[in-house]
């Protein structure tokens, strides 16, 4: 029974999102292991269970954020390029129709604490209603925006109108019709509500601490024909993304910046610009994110495109202001469609909360520190996660010394390849620090990952390792190459959710693996070759 009070398992996962479904299809029915998966949520989907505010949609295009699992592909359309939420969600429907996961499942179900049992070699997992859940394997599969963040300010509880965090918005929406809509936050997520409430609103105020240097989305409608006649070429595609930079398609070229001549330069910047979404990001010249020259070039060409697209001159110097706020690329640029005509409409507005941060909610709207109070019936707060690690430092998780996670990531994070930690014997987990979460396409980080887990648990059995531990000293080196390869590039200059600085108090650090999938691959199957960097034990 998926619900019983206390159950025997091979292995638990929780989290049901893209990540811990995949773990729970191969390692039920290609390893024939008993699994049983905690999801917090009344649904699959994980982020894109909770992810229905206005506009949300992904920004990675079809056919590369979705399985590569042929059974599911083959039978699936989708209807645009880049997907919404909605349609992410029938998606999900239908991988349940092809893999039979739910029965699997329990739902609405939190794990508040987890512990190994050195005698019996088992995980004890605790949910949150008293259920207890024992399993050899431990599989954390909960995803890098599992902690919400919500700023401090005074009086945030007596708003009048409504107030909802993007992640946590009323599933039958918010009617903002005739409403005036304050949008805080500029993340992608900032974005997308901005430019589709204001479609319907009265008026819609972003207020904006770092400008979000956007690329147009270029969204289109797909045919279903064009999709079946792809579908030829999607296993090839699918190797393809495994050795790309990101685990997109688009990877950067092998050429910088400056061996282009000017015209050469703009040219090649125009034909990435014209492809739409990460083209220009993540198909550009290789130095880009190492070399500040090269990035200023990158910035420049942003600039004159985007400021193009804004007429109001206050507006326009806040949005896309001509000095860089940031190294170009070291933060996720949102899509956009419309974003910048919506917000060049007289009726709607921009604050800059650098010059002016917000210091206090009223009843009746939201005051700046020039003591200027603007009023509102509406409230998005797009002000992200703690992301990549608040999620599992939130879980009650105890090493086999007693110590919390939360205790040992205090002063910055410590794990073996992104997916294993020293004191955390059989417990895995994917999409989270120090692997290639952030820099990357979630679908295929969590193949690359997954297919890992299930290796390893499958030369587990085949050896009859019953203990797996990461080394301290493994955990070192790890960190030490996570740091080393980020401080070569221009991301630790920027304060982002990548380096950990957008939470108050949290330890500023590089999160997640920026040498890319291939040099990640091969660090994690040379591992896997012979337990380096782990300790291993037989059955107790
Ligand atoms: P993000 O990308 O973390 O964006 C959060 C935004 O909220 C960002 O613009 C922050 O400004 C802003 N923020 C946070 N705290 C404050 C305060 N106190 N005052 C004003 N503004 C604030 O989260 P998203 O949900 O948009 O996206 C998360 C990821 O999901 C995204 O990267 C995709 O990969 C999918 P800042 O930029 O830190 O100055």
């Amino acid at each position: 029974d998926t619900y019983a009070q206390e159950l025997e398992t091979d292995v638990i996962i929780v989290g049901a999102g893209f990540g811990g479904v995949y773990l729970l299809h191969k390692l039920r029915d290609e390893l024939g292991l008993k699994c049983k998966v905690y999801e917090a949520a009344g649904g699959l989907g994980g982020v894109w269970h909770w992810n229905c505010y206005p506009g949300a949609r992904v920004d990675t295009p079809v056919p590369i954020y979705e399985y590569s699992i042929e059974k599911v592909w083959k039978d699936w359309t989708w209807t645009e390029k880049y997907p919404s939420w909605q349609e992410l969600r029938r998606y999900f429907d239908h991988v349940e129709k092809v893999l039979d996961v739910k029965k699997d499942i329990a739902f609405n179900t939190r794990v508040v604490a987890a512990e190994f049992d050195m005698k019996t070699h088992r995980w004890v997992l605790k949910t949150e209603d008293g259920r207890i859940a024992r399993a050899k394997y431990f599989i954390n599969a909960i995803g890098f925006a599992a902690k919400r963040h919500f700023p401090d300010w005074k009086g945030l509880d007596t708003f009048k109108g409504e107030i909802h965090h993007s992640s946590f918005w009323p599933e039958a929406g918010v009617d903002v019709k005739g409403k005036r809509v304050a949008v805080i936050g500029t993340g992608s997520t900032g974005i997308q509500i901005a430019q589709e409430t204001a479609k319907d609103a009265d008026s819609v105020t972003v207020f904006q601490r770092t400008p979000n240097l956007c690329l147009p989305m270029e969204q289109r409608p797909l045919t279903k024909e064009e999709q079946e006649e792809a579908k030829a070429r999607y296993p090839d595609l699918y190797r393809h993304r495994m050795t790309t930079f990101a685990g997109f398609l688009v990877d950067f070229v092998k050429r910088d910046t400056f061996d282009d001549s000017d015209e050469e330069r703009e040219a090649f910047y125009q034909k990435l610009w014209d492809e739409g979404g990460f083209s220009y990001w993540l198909g550009t010249y290789q130095d880009m994110l190492f070399d500040q020259k090269a990035n200023d070039q990158a910035y420049n060409f942003w600039l004159k495109k985007t400021q193009a697209r804004i007429s109001d001159p206050r507006k326009r110097a806040i949005l896309a202001p001509e000095k860089a706020p940031h190294a170009w690329g070291t933060k996720r640029p949102s899509l956009e469609q419309d974003f910048y005509e919506q917000m060049d409409r007289p009726e709607n507005d921009v604050v800059d909360v650098k010059a002016t941060p917000i210091v206090e909610v009223k009843e009746n709207g939201i005051v700046t520190s020039d003591g200027q109070l603007r009023e509102f019936d509406v409230i998005a707060l797009a002000t992200g996660f703690d992301s990549v690690t608040g999620g599992m430092k939130n879980m009650g998780l105890k090493d086999i010394h007693g110590v919390e996670l939360s205790e040992k990531w205090k002063m910055g994070t410590w794990s073996y390849l992104g997916m294993t930690c020293s004191g955390y014997p059989n417990m895995f987990f994917l999409y989270g620090p120090q692997g290639p979460t952030a820099f990357s396409n979630g679908p295929s980080c969590v193949e690359i990952q997954g297919d890992w887990i299930i290796d390893a648990v499958a030369k587990m059995r085949a050896e009859n390792v019953d203990y797996l531990e990461a080394t301290e000293q493994a955990e070192e080196t790890w960190r030490e190459q996570v740091k080393e390869i980020s401080d070569k590039t221009l991301f630790p200059g920027t304060s982002s959710w990548y380096m950990g600085a957008n939470v108050p108090g949290k330890p500023r650090e590089q999160l997640c693996y920026a040498g890319g999938f291939p040099k990640y691959e091969k660090e994690c199957r040379n591992a896997l070759d012979g337990w380096k960097g782990f300790a291993t034990a037989a059955p107790a």
